[in-house]
């Protein structure tokens, strides 16, 4: 059967299939995306009004792709202490935040208790905010650092009032690749083992994908793949996030980088292969707000969120440092001919701007 019959019959479609995909002309692609998309969301657009917190840039490991963390480029290391990280998300919650989104660094200067008290604080001072903390590759970090299994991190984190995961760390499965970009920290069977371990604890996360570096096509199939292989088993991914790579301050130098046509390719792809993930959220701070709201025709369904303040895309070049305002953002799904809907963490949906 030829591709595009398997695409007319909506059919599963394996590695070999999958790679062909990026042979079809993009406004093909774009057909089924959409058409999968209008199926399961129709016109609706995904957002939610949230704030990112980045605790502290010191960082046991040295990931190629990474301008955040503090190194030979980027020299100003910080740590927030948990008063300054209080008062981030008190100033936020007056402007009705539903969720902060933490990701630190792997700082080994902290202790484990800097990591974990700062969520039951918030928890106790702000309750009805969505924690949604540490990447399984602070998990696997605080597992080896501190000499606990990821069971009983997970139970530690649970305890400490997270909700969800955010989907970091995850990069390119592919171990060639990943040795190169990031050898030595979290590894892809290990990444896919703290979300397995965090689903069957019953609670919820997402996945990235970072492209656009020296990854192949072949390895972004074998990525999402891989995911989905995960997703049947457990259901507990809320959303795939395709993460554009950006190409500055940092040790991994990429003369070409990913065209338009590549980066909503891969979008449209994300959604015809990951039939079991509902949500396939164009991250706007990596992809541009323009992009991400044309990759609402190309099969995604959420942009993510209104950030507040964004710093490791931003360390890389994206123009994401202060977020965006609500107003605009609603604005701009609603003039794209797409619905605005605010959505909570776990993909709720709170109110139709
Ligand atoms: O895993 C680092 C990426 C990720 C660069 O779960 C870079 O809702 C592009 O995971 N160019 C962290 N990306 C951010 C993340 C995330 C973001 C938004 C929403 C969610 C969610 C998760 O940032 C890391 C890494 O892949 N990253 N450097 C860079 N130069």
């Amino acid at each position: 059967m030829s591709i595009i019959e398997k695409l007319e019959n909506n059919e599963r479609l394996n590695y070999e299939d999958a790679i062909k995909l990026y042979d079809l002309d993009l406004f093909i692609l774009a057909k089924y995306a959409n058409r999968i998309r209008e199926e399961k969301h129709g016109k609706k657009t995904y957002f939610n009004i949230n704030r990112h917190i980045n605790p502290t840039n010191i960082c046991k490991d040295v990931c190629q792709f990474c301008a955040y963390s503090a190194s030979r480029k980027n020299p100003l290391q910080y740590t927030l202490t948990h008063e300054e990280i209080l008062e981030i998300v008190k100033t936020s919650s007056k402007k009705d935040i539903k969720e902060v989104h933490i990701v630190s660094a792997h700082n080994p200067n902290t202790g484990l208790q800097w990591y974990m008290d700062v969520f039951k604080k918030i928890k106790e001072n702000f309750p009805s905010i969505h924690v949604k903390a540490l990447t399984a590759a602070e998990i696997h970090f605080l597992s080896t650092e501190y000499n606990l299994t990821y069971e009983e991190l997970i139970a530690k984190m649970i305890e400490h009032g997270i909700d969800s995961m955010p989907g970091g760390g995850a990069e390119i499965f592919d171990e060639k690749v990943r040795k190169k970009i990031c050898g030595g920290k979290v590894t892809s069977q290990q990444w896919l083992d703290i979300h397995r371990t965090w689903h069957k604890a019953g609670k919820q996360s997402n996945a990235t994908m970072l492209f656009g570096h020296v990854e192949s096509r072949e390895h972004r199939i074998d990525h999402m793949i891989r995911l989905r292989d995960l997703q049947d088993e457990t259901g507990g991914f809320n959303a795939f996030i395709p993460l554009v790579y950006q190409t500055e301050n940092n040790y991994l130098k990429i003369d070409a980088p990913l065209t338009g046509v590549e980066i909503l390719k891969t979008y449209a792809i994300a959604r015809i292969v990951l039939d079991n993930i509902s949500n396939i959220k164009a991250y706007w701070a990596t992809s541009t707000v323009k992009l991400a709201l044309i990759a609402q025709e190309f099969g995604s369904n959420d942009v993510d969120g209104t950030i507040e303040k964004e710093s490791i895309q931003s360390a890389a070049g994206a123009t994401s440092a202060k977020g965006v305002a609500l107003k605009e953002f609603v604005d701009l799904i609603r003039n794209t001919g797409f619905t605005p809907v605010e959505r909570d963490s776990v993909y709720n949906e709170l109110k139709t701007w």
